[in-house]
């Protein structure tokens, strides 16, 4: 089956060649692993090891409105569940770094993640953030949270992995009329732009990521959240918390 990302590698592949960022609780690297040790849940590690992750969340300028996809069946973690934009880890060993010291985080600064999140955004959804005129500084970096869950939404019993992360939530506001969106069937299945009130009664049925569930309750959805008015969570630090983990 052909690959989308740089090395053309199968999403078995990638289990074994993306190395996770591992973390304490409090978010200092203590290493590195590959993406299938980091995920098993064994009797060793009853929650995998705790990584680094991010979860990009993409709103339209005019509309408001924020664009979901729905993960591939062929995902080896979480298939066919609906989700935010992007999601993935920031990885040990690239080239430009994926790596930022808690120094740097604690002040806002995240070069690293986001990096990954532009390498993600072409490999999910074939958005060439250069070519779009989306640079680095777009991304809005909020907070972290600290969560895991295991794989039963869509295997409907306990799966052998699930996630365990430190999760750094990015938001980004672009144009959609002039974006283009090519989406990876190796990682998307489908893509949708929603309303605030589209999610709401949509989140009623169907299957949702268990990360999503948590930063839409929690920070989304609420009244005066980070939706009601993007230009505020965009444009001004109300919202932004870089010295908490928060801890689910
Ligand atoms: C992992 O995403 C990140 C979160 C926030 C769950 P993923 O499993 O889609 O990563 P990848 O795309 O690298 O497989
Ligand atoms: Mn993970």
């Amino acid at each position: 089956m052909s690959s989308w990302n740089a090395e053309g590698l199968s999403n078995e592949e990638l289990m074994y060649h993306d190395e996770c960022i591992l973390v304490s609780p409090t978010d200092e690297i203590i290493g590195h692993s590959n993406k299938a040790i980091s995920h098993v849940f064994s009797s060793e590690t009853p929650r995998g090891l705790l990584h680094r992750a991010f979860s990009v969340f993409m709103f339209d300028k005019a509309t408001g409105k924020l664009l979901l996809q729905q993960r591939a069946t062929d995902k080896i973690t979480f298939p066919s569940v609906w989700t935010n934009t992007c999601c993935s880890h920031p990885l040990h060993g690239m080239s430009p770094s994926e790596v930022d010291k808690q120094a740097q985080v604690e002040k806002g600064q995240v070069p690293g993640v986001i990096n990954a999140a532009v390498r993600k955004l072409k490999h999910e959804l074939g958005i060439d953030c250069e070519a779009s005129g989306i640079k680095n500084e777009d991304f809005k970096f909020l907070t972290r949270l600290h969560y895991w869950a295991v794989d039963t939404v869509t295997h409907g019993k306990k799966a052998p992995w699930g996630e365990h992360e430190v999760d750094y939530v990015l938001f980004l506001t672009v144009d959609s009329s002039t974006l283009t969106l090519a989406p990876n069937p190796e990682e998307v299945s489908g893509v949708k732009w929603v309303s605030k009130s589209e999610l709401i009664t949509g989140m009623k049925t169907g299957l949702w990521s268990p990360w999503f569930r948590l930063i839409v309750n929690k920070w989304l959805l609420p009244t005066g959240g980070w939706w009601d008015d993007l230009d505020v969570t965009m444009t001004t630090d109300k919202f932004c918390d870089y010295t908490s983990v928060h801890k689910f």
